[in-house]
């Protein structure tokens, strides 16, 4: 087993890997710019190495600073949890060059599924059925409005280089596509550099439900089951949870049969996560892979109790899964609340020191944080401080669950997402499992009428 590990991640997600080193025997590494050096991942970690100045692109995103940290520490192996450097192809390649294990899939597998229209071209080959779209990029206006008419509107122009959201146009009739086409390509050019474009038939009210595989060395793939991801703002997730409330036994077995033997097929190894739509009469398409640990990774570990992050390193250490999909069992309803350290109408970042602070535990609730009474949230990085997730025998009493731990659930000083957490918890649509993509449009427009 590798004896010294490296985290190159901050926050909630570099601790979650330290707890899972600590577990395995594993020493580790922690890395820290200078806004982070009260952080508790730094405190955490066997060691820690400053490697930059607060702005992530010359700290957390630097491989110089990274990879000198690595070689200074002498360690066998390279953690990225997500974000930052985690889906970076060049980054696993240069580990690998500096003989330091990449813990993640091939630098291959990273680039294909970066590429957002390539990746549904694998998947397609692979088995996976795909909405009605483009085969591939589309070069020109005149193939836009081509395939535009023959799989008729409304239709969705997205980046390839882009995913989560980014750089998407949906075009409802024929006369905004041109505009929508340039405008996107316009988008894509500056924010990835690539101005790759595809088109797919837009759906109106999907579920985002994805799929969790692991996949070894040895070529043995398992699904672990689905989580639902719908509720989402301006596609930041809030709310995930486990199992989805649409699918039943046989819907998750045969779905995450045919995503697990994709994934076998394409030579897929490590933690990925397959991103589908639902339409209610469980119609499904694939949209894209992450080749990463997700945020929301812990709603599946709790309903299957395998330990992911562990699951990840040791399939980089070479071992089998030694399991098989048949000792997969699906235990209860797990849901996740991250709490973002945001303003609650204008969900803008609110940095600053946590002036109260109270954690709810009791059976069946987990916090994955790196906050604590007296931290500073520093205004450089992403708003999430951390995630509250439960665990119980049926979604109904995970609800419950939830509610009760957000009601002793403090944090003070800053300004969070736990108040609309509670409220979306009292909401008819949440309780009844009538979730869509619209959820959180369509609640914040009811908050508003009163
Ligand atoms: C879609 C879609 C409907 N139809 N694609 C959003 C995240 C990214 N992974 C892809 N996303 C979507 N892709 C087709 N063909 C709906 C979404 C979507 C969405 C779109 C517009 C506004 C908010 C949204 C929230 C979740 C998903």
């Amino acid at each position: 087993m590798f004896k010294k590990i490296l985290i190159a991640n901050r926050g909630e997600i570099a601790c979650r890997i330290i707890w899972a080193c600590r577990e395995l025997g594993i020493e580790t590494v922690a890395i820290y710019s200078e806004a982070d050096s009260d952080s508790l991942h730094v405190r955490f970690a066997d060691d820690a190495v400053c490697i930059g100045p607060p702005p992530s692109g010359q700290s957390y995103l630097h491989i110089p600073a990274v990879i000198s940290a690595a070689e200074i520490k002498n360690v066998d192996a390279i953690h990225p949890g997500y974000g930052f450097l985690a889906e970076n192809a060049h980054f696993a390649e240069v580990c690998e060059a500096c003989n330091i294990k990449f813990i993640g899939p091939t630098p291959a597998a990273i680039r294909t599924m970066g590429d957002k229209a390539q990746a549904k071209k694998a998947m397609k080959e692979a088995g996976l059925p795909l909405l009605p779209g483009s085969e591939g990029v589309v070069e020109t206006i005149e193939d836009a409005i081509a395939i535009a008419n023959n799989i008729g509107y409304p239709v969705i122009v997205k980046a390839s280089a882009g995913g989560g959201g980014r750089g998407m146009r949906i075009v409802r009739n024929s006369s905004e596509l041109s505009s929508a086409y340039q405008t996107a390509r316009h988008e894509a050019g500056a924010a990835f550099n690539d101005p790759s474009v595809y088109i797919e038939k837009y759906l109106e009210n999907p579920r985002h439900i994805e799929f969790q595989i692991l996949g070894d060395t040895h070529g043995n793939v398992v699904h672990l089951g689905e989580r639902e991801c719908s509720i989402q703002r301006r596609h930041q997730k809030l709310i995930e949870e486990a199992p989805s409330a649409l699918l039943n036994q046989e819907v998750r077995n045969r779905v995450g049969g045919l995503v697990a033997k994709a994934c076998q097929e394409i030579g897929y190894v490590s933690a990925g996560t397959i991103e589908l739509l639902f339409d209610n009469d469980c119609n499904f398409y694939f949209m894209e892979m992450n080749t990463r640990i997700q945020v929301e990774h812990p709603v599946t570990e709790m309903i299957t109790g395998i330990d992911l992050v562990q699951a990840q390193i040791r399939i980089a250490n070479g071992e089998p899964l030694g399991f098989s999909q048949e000792d997969v069992r699906f235990n209860g309803h797990s849901i996740e609340c991250r709490i973002n350290a945001e303003h609650p109408e204008k969900f803008t970042p609110s940095p600053g020191l946590i002036t109260a602070f109270n954690l709810p535990g009791g059976p069946g609730v987990r916090i994955d944080t790196a906050a604590y009474l007296g931290y500073t949230v520093p205004p450089n990085y992403d708003s999430m401080v951390g995630k509250l997730i439960v665990h119980s025998s049926s979604r109904q009493m995970a609800i419950a669950r939830m509610k009760r731990a957000l009601d002793v659930m403090i944090i003070e000083g800053i300004k969070t997402t736990i108040p609309l957490h509670r409220r979306i918890m009292d909401s008819q649509d949440f309780i009844s499992g009538n979730l869509s993509t619209r959820f959180m449009e369509t609640f914040l427009a009811q908050q508003k009428a009163g």
